[in-house]
């Protein structure tokens, strides 16, 4: 049904060589990244070998009902393994780690789903087909000969439900879904995932919601939506300026907006989130005003006042809309 990835028996096969080893994932992890950590670990774990996780950040609250999330360090240990693996990133960096922290390692491995522009170090089993890191430890499991035990299976179900947006994004395979059904049979608590991750939120970050969305405006002809949050909005609603993720996403689903706009105030400067239905490329937007990103998503940082940034960029909005 699923057909077996040619690297992931060389990966296993050399993981399976060391006695202990240190897995690491990027800064400012998600589920993917926290998922597939640990599912990696807990496999390991089933032959003996001694794993230790690391993120620089930690694992953020809404992952830490995952199977052994507590057991994240967010400071590498003294007596450092052999063996480094570095999960959803396409090298070391990316977790802010080099490799001459390693000296003495005698292997590196990289399970991702990331394109890289430099070679890995070491073994790898990547393909950026896979909608998920967690697809790959998934098909990591046969070959390590470890079994699929709940844990682990929640651990990759967060990891696939994260990445695709609970199934919905385009990078959405039917692969993804015969692995969902294989993780749900082994008993992935699908509920837990889903009131940990989706059904709970700050209670400041909601209030910063419903500022932003009071506060929505949209122009005359429907095609640009925007929204504000000015630093008393963050004031009131004793919110931090990562309280404003997702927010943008509220603003993009006004319909008939072409391109939507948030543009949040926090301590002298001003951050744009800019998102495009597709006909305005937002990058080179965002670019004419030092800012980049993706063609339908970018984002600007401006040191002037908000009410100056807000005039400039509506205006370079309205005539790329013109133009396009
Ligand atoms: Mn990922």
């Amino acid at each position: 049904m699923i057909n077996p990835h040619p690297d992931a028996a060389a990966v296993a096969e050399a993981l399976l060589r060391f006695p202990a080893c240190l897995i690491a994932t990027h800064v400012n992890p998600e589920g993917d990244a926290i998922g597939s950590m640990l599912a990696l670990a807990l496999a390991l774990e089933e032959h003996g070998v001694q794993v230790t996780c690391y993120d620089r950040d930690g694992v953020p609250e809404n992952n830490r009902f995952l199977p052994t999330a507590d057991r994240v360090v967010t400071a590498l240990p003294a007596a450092l393994p052999p063996c480094i693996v570095i999960v959803d990133a396409d090298r070391l960096e990316r977790a802010d780690l080099t490799p001459e922290q390693f000296p003495d390692a005698q292997l590196f491995v990289r399970v991702d789903h990331h394109v890289s522009r430099e070679p890995d170090l070491g073994p790898a089993l990547v393909s950026t087909r896979a909608a998920a890191t967690g697809e790959l430890v998934f098909a990591l499991l046969p070959s390590l000969g470890a079994t699929l035990t709940p844990e682990i299976a929640t651990c990759l179900q967060t990891a696939l439900m994260v990445d695709t947006g609970r199934f919905s994004y385009t990078n959405t395979t039917p692969d993804t879904l015969h692995i969902a059904a294989e993780l749900l049979a082994a008993g992935a608590d699908v509920p837990a995932i889903v009131d940990n991750i989706w059904g709970s939120m700050p209670y400041a970050a909601l209030r910063l919601q419903g500022a932003a969305l009071s506060a929505l405006q949209h122009s005359a002809d429907g095609r640009v939506a925007w929204a504000v949050l000015r630093h008393a909005d963050f004031l009131a609603a004793e919110a931090t300026p990562e309280d404003t993720e997702g927010i943008i996403d509220l603003v993009r689903v006004t319909r008939g907006a072409e391109v939507a706009l948030l543009f949040s105030e926090k301590r002298g400067t001003v951050r744009v989130s800019l998102r495009s239905a597709g006909h305005v490329d937002v990058a080179a937007l965002a670019r004419r005003f030092g800012g980049g990103g993706h063609v339908k998503a970018a984002g600007i940082t401006f040191d002037g006042p908000l009410d100056y940034a807000i005039a400039d960029v509506l205006r370079a909005v309205d005539e790329a809309l013109t133009t396009s």
